[in-house]
């Protein structure tokens, strides 16, 4: 329970947090050098590791690599029952609940409970919910379920507050990787205004002022992926950007 009181505590002090996406698939030996210290430099929350699709088998190499380089926790963010590994810190145990498939809302839980157990991971039940904002991207696709509409502000409240209800202890309102354009910060207050657990943001999430916006809205942890790959500067403006939000500078 280590990282979910973290988060707990950093929401109680109305700190704001920052999760950097590592995808295996798109980082090497070289990348994952050149993000790292500005992970490090920012002072950001946690790396998020997954990918909707992995190509190559890099899961293990990128959790060494990481831990070999750096203290950041690694959140499991998996997308499938092969993502798990008992390297990272904890998972988040995503349960699609836009989408209408079984398999995403219990059915591959079943089967990665004994892995995960197994590897003494840190659960974290979040409702994942995906987004269209704008394109039609991997994590729509993979998930062969229709995005709530980026305009239908009320079933994406009631999508997370029946999340909620169900006991779930994040609400990752999610873009998808490579979104044209993040998700509305009216969509992100109206899901605020319902609910209590910390909510993350991510998708499509490329400038200060977008990340501002989310922040403002009532996301507690912002999630920045693509945006790395060409401008991994960015998080030390993101860092700053959640630091203005502490009265404690150090955090
Ligand atoms: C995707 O929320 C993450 O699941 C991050 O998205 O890669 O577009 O920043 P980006």
């Amino acid at each position: 329970t280590n990282i979910y009181n973290y988060i707990q505590n950093k929401v109680q002090q109305g700190t704001k947090m920052i999760a950097a996406l590592i995808d295996p698939d798109k980082n090497d030996e070289r990348s994952l050098s050149r993000i790292l210290p500005y992970c490090e430099e920012a002072k950001i929350d946690f790396l998020f590791i997954g990918g909707s699709l992995l190509v190559r088998d890099r899961l293990e190499f990128t959790l060494d690599f990481i831990k070999n380089h750096s203290n950041l926790p690694c959140i499991l963010f998996p997308g499938s029952v092969m993502q798990i590994s008992s390297k990272a810190d904890a998972i988040l145990f995503l349960s699609l609940i836009s989408g209408r498939n079984p398999e995403l809302l219990i059915g591959n839980h079943v089967i990665a409970a004994p892995y995960i157990y197994e590897a003494g991971l840190e659960t974290i039940s979040t409702g994942y919910m995906l987004i269209h904002c704008g394109n039609y991207t991997t994590a729509h696709y993979m998930s062969g379920c229709m995005p709530i509409p980026s305009n239908k502000y009320e079933i994406a409240a009631m999508t997370a507050l029946a999340g909620q209800m169900l006991g779930m202890k994040l609400i990752y309102m999610d873009g998808g990787s490579g979104a044209a354009h993040p998700i509305e910060p009216g969509m992100i207050a109206t899901v605020r205004k319902i609910i209590q657990i910390p909510i993350v943001v991510g998708g499509g999430i490329r400038t200060e002022t977008q990340a501002k916006q989310a922040f403002e809205a009532g996301a507690d942890v912002i999630v920045v992926g693509n945006a790395l790959e060409s401008s991994p500067e960015l998080l030390i403006d993101l860092g700053k950007l959640k630091r203005s939000y502490s009265s404690n500078p150090v955090n």
